[in-house]
């Protein structure tokens, strides 16, 4: 059989991978899958959740039919419901009474057709989207210096620029194809300096010639006292303020209010002096600099502000529109950018429209040929939750999110869904935390089944194609949402018979009167207008704006100085520190950062399903300094509760120096499905920025207490279990098993009898056997189920938190017949002698353990990391856990 590839985009993160997919059973959703190394954005490259592909199209969890209040029903009467649902409650309420809510991996198309029917015919706003938690800082610090949301450079600047900047910014894990190609650029460019601006010493510190961990939220005060610093060495560049730009003097003048020198600087931000001077040193010297800043920078309370202090040393210094210099904030989610274009947020219109200009109101208005287009802003994500638990907002529609995981103050999320009159939610997956509220349930098609456009980081807009046909009744999003439009009423605005049609529409939006007479735009696709449907199957990554015919784009803006504000000036942002909003008190000491690990992706729904990508880190978890360890009583292992004034969260404690002190940092992935009581988002401060609205996710305080309880236990078993309640539950999806991490304060007198039952009552396979260990005045039990010969299921209690690593036991379930060495050394779960522990993964691309890498390296006298990947093929893959194997090596 002739192999049939399919070249696709990645659906993960911003930096937009292509993806080649090699069908190998279309039935079966069986696909291979590889980089594509025609594509800009990684040439062949993939990080492990991207090689992970193939293990999370199953049909496992998806949501596959249509559901009223839990009951299936067929799409007529779903769409009915929702479309009437709406219509009533906007004829009794008013339009501002409904509202969706989206998300940055929505495709262009979607979310095109859904900004279309909030903004353009219900005639509201009220459309806003997740990127509101992500990206909406970022595109407030580009619009108030550029008058327009442009991401100026590209890529390759990357790999041109003498000095990257990381601002907020763990790229090792969130953009790790980004990541790599930084590590190459630096082989081959010794003179390449990296410095990393981060409480954390995260694994990005890798490739640091500088880390500087500074006080959480100081940024602002780092960066004016840069550019101070560069105005007191004659580092400005004069020519380009002077030609380009407004407002230098006074923001200039602000910042020197507030930076004084820079031992005050290096003071405020809790800074070695040396090292502070350093950097700006490096700074004033490299032309060549590009600044990377993501979720340290926007999600703070002066997250725009944030952005503007670091576009103003650019500005000042010219690094802007050349090769290898640009402010670069990296985009979170594959197609936040394409979010950006369509308007999908509360505050703005498509296209790069706004509005608060009537003028783009109104030529809307004739575009769309709708006397309905909203005028006013809408409610912003974290208001719109507020709206809906008071009543003002009483529809809503969720697509592609889980806010009951990804907001801030995450329970009082769950109480205003339980009060809305209609919660629509359309998702791929049958059960999330979101899902569980929903009066209507849409089951939208997933990746591998849709079709339509992404935009990446850089700004280049690749293709997602479909792999197979939409499982169940599922349905792309647009058709979805043109349905209902239609349902409603607006027949007009949604005839679209194919993704291609609706981008047709968007390109032709994006040219519609944007010229010299009109004012330009810098979002236009005038280059890709009239796309065929053959063209439109065949394009090629492209970076927007794309103005020629010949169709091709624009690898970086602002070379000519000219900027989109009316002057074409660009502006210089007067910005002073201000602290977090909420300060740590006596009750609450810590500080709370929140954030992502290597190998999830958000709220799991498709990740969880991966058993590779759920070993590197299988438990939710709280990182704490030493000192602060001892201080709050938590050790290295134990179970810690984590409360804040809005709720809690129990993780397993990492007790690491890399943590700053007073700081603590939890992951932000762990949901209602996996795990009970992980959810960080319920202790995180519903605290935003004044102009972009995004919360303050990176800093809330907190307080940090052992959680001590009676029985400590793991299950591993070969199919899943449901289990009674227990305090503490972490589920592990592995290699052919399920593995529970759980902990109960309920105490158990007959401890053998108890644990039992939680085990399948019925020993599956042949010649069922029971293996039982206890020390009943030590609160030990240990049992194993085997049939078939095989390890079916094995329970550990233990009355302390010390279980025994069970790394091993779970590597016996994807083996067969146990040996008689392995059955007597099962209830020690400790390999028999000679036989090796790989120990807990740390290379997810090869599945290599911790224990082997360390007995390998060992054995084999190995000394670099080269030598590493030679022996065990260990970081050869997306190199994500280079950093990890050089600590290995000491
Ligand atoms: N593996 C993985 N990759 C992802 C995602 C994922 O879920 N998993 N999600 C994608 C998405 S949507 C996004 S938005 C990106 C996010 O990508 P990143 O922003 O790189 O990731 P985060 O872990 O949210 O936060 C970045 C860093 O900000 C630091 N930080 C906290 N407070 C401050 C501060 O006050 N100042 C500074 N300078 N730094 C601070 C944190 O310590 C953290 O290391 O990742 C994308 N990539
Ligand atoms: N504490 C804390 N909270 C945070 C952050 C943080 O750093 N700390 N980061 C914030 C950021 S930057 C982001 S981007 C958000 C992300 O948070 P969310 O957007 O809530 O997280 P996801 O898990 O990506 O949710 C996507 C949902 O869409 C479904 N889905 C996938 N594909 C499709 C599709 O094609 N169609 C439809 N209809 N559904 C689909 C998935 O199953 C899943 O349920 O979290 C934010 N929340
Ligand atoms: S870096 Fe990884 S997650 Fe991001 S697009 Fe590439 S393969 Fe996907
Ligand atoms: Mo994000």
């Amino acid at each position: 059989m002739s192999e049939h590839i399919i070249k696709t985009t990645c659906p993960y993160c911003g930096v937009g991978c292509g993806v080649e997919a090699v069908i190998e059973d279309a039935k079966a959703h069986k696909i291979k899958i590889q980089g594509d190394k025609q594509h800009p954005a990684n040439y062949g490259r993939l990080c492990s959740k991207g090689s992970a592909l193939a293990d999370t199209v199953s049909r496992e969890g998806r949501l596959l039919y249509p559901e009223i209040k839990g009951r299936r029903c067929g799409w007529e009467q779903a769409l009915t419901h929702v479309a009437s649902g709406f219509n009533d409650i906007i004829a009794k309420h008013g339009r501002n009474a409904v509202a969706f809510y989206v998300s940055g991996q929505l495709l262009t198309e979607d979310y095109y057709v859904a900004n279309k029917l909030m903004k353009g015919f219900i005639g509201s706003a009220n459309i806003d989207t997740n990127s509101r938690l992500c990206m909406s800082s970022a595109v407030v610090g580009y619009k108030r210096a550029f008058g327009s949301d442009t991401v100026p450079g590209n890529y390759q600047d990357l790999e041109l620029a003498d000095l990257l900047v990381l601002v907020g910014s763990n790229l090792a894990w969130c953009h790790p194809v980004a990541f790599q190609r930084i590590r190459k650029a630096k082989e081959n460019n010794p003179k390449l300096k990296i410095v990393v601006i981060d409480p954390r010493d995260t694994d990005s510190c890798d490739l640091a010639d500088l880390h500087l961990p500074l006080r959480p939220g100081s940024d602002v005060s780092l960066f004016n006292g840069l550019l101070c610093y560069l105005a007191e060495n004659n580092k400005l560049d004069m020519d380009f303020i002077e030609q380009h730009t407004d407002g230098f003097s006074d923001t200039l003048l602000s910042a020197q209010s507030e930076a004084g020198n820079v031992r005050h600087v290096a003071e405020h931000c809790d800074l070695p002096e040396p090292d502070l001077r350093q950097f700006y040193s490096w700074f004033a010297q490299c032309d060549k600099t590009v600044s990377l800043y993501s979720q340290g920078v926007n999600q703070s309370s002066a997250g725009s502000d944030k952005c503007n202090a670091i576009i103003n040393c650019h500005l000042a210094t010219g690094r802007i529109g050349k090769p290898g210099a640009a402010p670069f904030s990296l985009t979170g989610q594959p197609n936040a950018m394409g979010g950006r274009e369509v308007g999908g947020l509360a505050n703005t219109l498509a296209a790069h429209m706004e509005l608060d200009n009537p003028e783009h109101v109104r030529r809307l208005r004739r575009f769309w040929n709708s006397e309905q287009v909203a005028d006013q802003p809408g409610l912003k994500a974290v208001e719109l939750f507020d709206a809906v638990a008071s009543g003002n907002v009483k529809a809503i529609w969720i697509m592609a999110t889980n806010p009951v995981v990804s907001l801030p103050n995450a329970d009082f999320v769950k109480q205003a869904l339980q009060r809305c009159d209609l919660v629509v939610v359309s998702d791929c997956i049958a059960s999330t935390d979101t899902t569980a509220w929903a009066d209507v349930k849409l089951p939208a098609a997933g990746w591998s089944e849709k079709d339509g456009t992404v935009t990446n980081c850089e700004r280049r807009i690749s293709r997602q194609r479909a792999l197979f046909p939409s499982s169940g009744e599922a349905r792309p999003d647009w058709r979805i949402i043109c349905e209902v439009a239609k349902h409603m009423g607006f027949d007009e605005g949604f005839n679209f018979n194919s993704a291609a049609e609706i981008f047709q529409e968007h390109a032709a939006l994006s040219a519609f009167e944007n010229d010299e007479s009109h004012g330009i735009r810098d979002f236009n696709l005038a280059g890709l207008c009239g796309l065929s449907e053959r063209d439109y199957a065949r394009l090629q990554p492209v970076q927007w704006p794309v103005t020629d015919r010949s169709g091709h784009g624009v690898a970086r803006l602002f070379s000519d100085g000219r900027f989109f504000t009316p002057n074409a000036r660009a502006n210089f942002i007067p910005v002073n520190w201000r602290a977090p909003v909420n300060a740590p008190t006596a009750a609450y000491p810590f500080i709370l950062n929140t954030g992502r690990i290597r190998d999830q992706w958000h709220t799991m729904t498709r990740t969880g399903l991966s058993a590779r990508l759920s070993s590197h880190k299988p438990e939710p978890f709280v990182e704490i300094h030493p000192k602060d360890a001892d201080r709050a009583d938590v050790v290295d292992g134990g179970l810690a509760l984590l409360e804040s004034r809005w709720g809690s969260m129990l993780g397993r404690v990492h007790v690491t120096s890399k943590q700053k002190m007073g700081c603590l940092f939890a992951p932000m992935h762990w949901t209602e499905q996996l795990s009970r009581c992980g959810r960080v988002g319920a202790t995180v401060n519903p605290v935003v920025d004044p102009y972009s609205g995004q919360p303050e996710s990176k800093h809330t305080p907190v307080r940090v207490s052992p959680y001590i309880v009676r029985h400590y236990l793991f299950v591993i078993s070969r199919q899943a279990l449901t289990l009674p309640r227990f305090d503490y539950c972490v589920k592990v999806r592995g290699e052919r098993y399920w593995l529970y991490h759980l902990a109960t304060k309920t105490a158990h007198d007959d401890i053998a009898a108890w644990a039992r039952t939680l085990l399948p009552a019925n020993t599956p396979g042949r010649d069922p056997e029971w293996i039982e260990y206890r020390d009943t005045s030590a609160g030990v039990y240990r049992a194993a189920q085997l049939g078939d010969e095989q390890l079916q299921s094995c329970v550990f209690v233990s009355s302390h938190w010390q279980l025994p690593d069970s790394g091993w036991l779970q590597s016996l379930f994807s083996q067969g017949r146990l040996s008689q060495a392995e059955r007597l050394s099962l209830l020690s779960a400790k390999p028999p002698k000679g036989q090796a522990d790989v120990g807990r993964t740390v290379c997810a691309c090869f599945n290599i353990g911790e224990q082997t890498l360390i007995d390998t390296i060992e054995k084999k006298k190995l000394t670099d990391v080269d030598a590493i990947g030679r022996c065990l093929g260990a970081g050869t893959g997306c190199g994500s856990c280079l950093p990890e194997l050089k600590a290995l090596l000491g």
